[in-house]
């Protein structure tokens, strides 16, 4: 069978980096299809040993399509990946638009293959901070029974896309040049700053992006009893979320245990030799497919808790890799196709 992948929002940080992950994974397409807004339409893009032309998205451009991989913001996807189920081409969609809608399973391959089962042509890549959490903690969950995750994120600037990389590296050069930096992305400086604040706040105080954390992790671990707080920090690092996380279990984990059990998680790795000073940070996850966990400690202020340090690369893990992977599963299971095309039509 003749494989047609398409990448939507194919010029943006995520949309580059889905090509680079078909392209280094061997997927087996056989043909891939860059799309964007009419901006970039009739632009290239390198793709295996040449460059592929820009098409401009449009409603009926999914026909003869099998999968498409969306990255080009919420708006874009809610509009368009109707368009694509309906043509019969599965959307495994990056944005938030689709993730907590019940006709659609959110996925990690490690986590929730098997939701994967149900799907109805559209598929939800979760966040990236959450990805990266649940890799993590679900096998300790599966050994020990997780009942609360206290989170704190340090996340980096691609996360927010194309033009925040070029406003920390703009900024950053402008104060090394006694300039005052221009704040365009970001409410506040980004530059030599943290920022406590990612998407947008919401009535409880809490922003988006902290609610994301909570929502998801119960759909992906499919477990309510998991009961989630987080708090979300941009931070002036390029590529490379890091997190902070306490969780309290049911059954006693010892820090052995624990490092025990998450030596043997797929798409683990476990970094952590304080000792030698070796512990996981962005600049050594950028560019890797793993979500490395160091630092893990009991907490010694309650029975059964512990503390890890959990690091990934946002874009890859975050983003493009877990969805090129949840793609890879839908050919290993048979299902590249939409049963019924009609589940998203008005
Ligand atoms: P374009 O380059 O034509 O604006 P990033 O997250 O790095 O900012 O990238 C966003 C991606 O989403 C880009 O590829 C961008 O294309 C694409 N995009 C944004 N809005 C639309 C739209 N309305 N239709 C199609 N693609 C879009
Ligand atoms: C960030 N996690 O780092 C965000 C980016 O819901 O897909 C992804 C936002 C989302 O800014």
């Amino acid at each position: 069978e003749r494989l047609v992948v398409a990448v939507v929002g194919a010029t943006g940080a995520v949309g580059r980096e889905m090509l680079k992950t078909l392209e280094g994974r061997d997927f087996p397409a056989a043909e891939v299809i860059p799309f964007a807004s009419a901006r970039s339409a009739g632009s290239k893009v390198p793709f295996r040993d040449g460059e592929l032309t820009v098409r401009e998205l449009t409603e009926d451009c999914f026909t003869g399509i099998d999968i498409a991989l969306f990255s080009a913001g919420g708006s874009t996807s809610e509009k368009f990946a109707p368009h694509a189920a309906k043509a019969g081409c599965v959307v495994i969609d990056n944005s938030s638009a689709w993730r907590m809608d019940a006709r659609c399973p959110l996925v990690v391959p490690e986590v929730n293959p098997h939701h994967l089962e149900a799907h109805n042509g559209i598929i939800a890549n979760p966040n990236c901070s959450t990805i990266q959490m649940v890799v993590a903690l679900k096998p300790l969950h599966d050994a020990a029974r997780i009942k609360r995750v206290i989170v704190s994120t340090y996340q980096a600037v691609s996360g927010t896309g194309q033009k925040a990389i070029d406003e920390l590296d703009r900024q950053v050069r402008q104060m090394f040049n006694m300039m005052e930096p221009e704040v365009q992305v970001y409410p506040h400086r980004i530059a030599f700053n943290c920022l406590p604040h990612i998407d947008v706040f919401l009535d409880n105080d809490y922003t988006k992006e902290e609610m994301k954390m909570v929502h998801e992790t119960v759909k992906i671990m499919d477990d309510p009893s998991v009961k989630v707080t987080a708090t979300c920090v941009r931070v002036p690092v390029f590529y490379g979320h890091s997190e902070s996380v306490n969780i309290e279990t049911e059954k006693k984990l010892t820090a052995r245990d624990a490092r025990a059990i998450l030596s043997q998680a797929p798409g683990v790795q476990v970094y952590d030799n304080p000792g030698q000073k070796m512990y996981p940070m962005p600049i050594d996850a950028a560019g890797e497919d793993a979500t490395f966990v160091g630092r893990i400690r009991e907490d010694e202020t309650i029975e059964n808790g512990l503390n890890l340090w959990i690091v990934a690369d946002n874009i890859r893990k975050g983003a493009a890799l877990n969805a090129v992977q949840i793609a890879e599963e839908l050919i290993d299971r048979d299902l590249v196709a939409v049963r019924d095309t009609t589940v998203f039509l008005k």
